[in-house]
């Protein structure tokens, strides 16, 4: 089969993006694509309640607030959409009221208060040449995800949806525990599995281990960030003292300028 993607053994950031783009796909559908045996298995009830949603965005928006305290001389982005893809938060090292570095990303955080998605955020930490903090509320768990891991992760993968693809334009069904959580109507399903329904009884008890996970995760994530921002500052602090040294040593003759001479009156 010629997957049309590739393969390469050492793929680069730029690889990555393009093999990603050339598929056309939604960064938060990856991983629903490769978690599944079933390549015909449909999602279904994801917008069951808007409650989940409602806790990711308000932990999401107290999380931008409280690293704009942190780091106020960061640029820190909320909600950012971006091609096919919205980031949870962004950093950016532009120092705001100073000067502009270059406007780098420094890191993309991703909150979760439910399932972590591993291959969406590879693919931000590659788009964004950062790396990626993904925060699981639900646990209190945070991690940290290089863009050179994350490439490596994901190098093989374009050609894995292909082949997904392939499968399910030939209807190829896999029944089994997928047929629990989809929504397709399909003569092969497993009868005792049918379609799952999300309950109602689990908000409050979930409401409450975000919030008392909240302030442990806040802590970690401002440990990992630190030593990028002091990093960060000791280069842009480096590259001013650089720049003016070039200015001083270069005399104007030197430069090529020619200076008027002083006019008497
Ligand atoms: S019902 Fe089961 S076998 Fe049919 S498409 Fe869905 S997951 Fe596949
Ligand atoms: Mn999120």
């Amino acid at each position: 089969m010629d997957t049309g993607v590739a393969i390469k053994m050492n793929k680069t950031l730029a690889d990555i993006t393009q093999d990603f783009n050339r598929l056309d796909i939604v960064p938060s559908k990856i991983d629903d694509i490769l978690q599944k045996a079933c390549p015909c298995a449909e999602n279904g009830n994801e917008s069951i309640s808007s409650m989940y949603n409602f806790m990711h965005q308000v932990f999401n928006a107290r999380l931008a607030q409280d690293l704009k305290k942190i780091f106020a001389k960061l640029n820190v982005q909320h909600e950012v959409v971006e091609g096919n893809s919205r980031l949870d938060i962004r950093l950016l090292n532009d120092y705001q009221n100073r000067v502009t570095v270059g406007g780098k990303n420094l890191v993309v955080i991703d909150m979760k208060t439910g399932n972590v998605k591993l291959y969406q955020l590879c693919l931000y930490s590659v788009r964004n040449q950062c790396p990626t903090i993904i925060v699981e509320l639900l646990s209190g768990d945070v991690h940290l995800l290089t863009p050179e891991i994350a490439c490596k992760i994901l190098t093989n993968l374009p050609s894995e949806i292909e082949k997904i693809t392939e499968m399910k334009s030939l209807k190829a069904t896999l029944p089994g525990q997928d047929c629990r959580f989809c929504a397709k109507e399909c003569k092969d399903r497993i009868a005792k599995y049918t379609p799952y329904k999300v309950s109602s009884t689990s908000f409050a008890e979930r409401a409450l281990k975000l919030e008392t996970n909240y302030n442990k995760v806040k802590e970690r994530i401002q440990e990992i960030i630190r030593p990028m921002v002091d990093e960060s500052t000791a280069k842009a602090a480096n590259e001013m003292k650089e720049a003016k040294n070039v200015r001083v040593s270069v005399s104007p003759m030197a430069a090529g300028i020619q200076i008027a001479p002083a006019i008497k009156i």
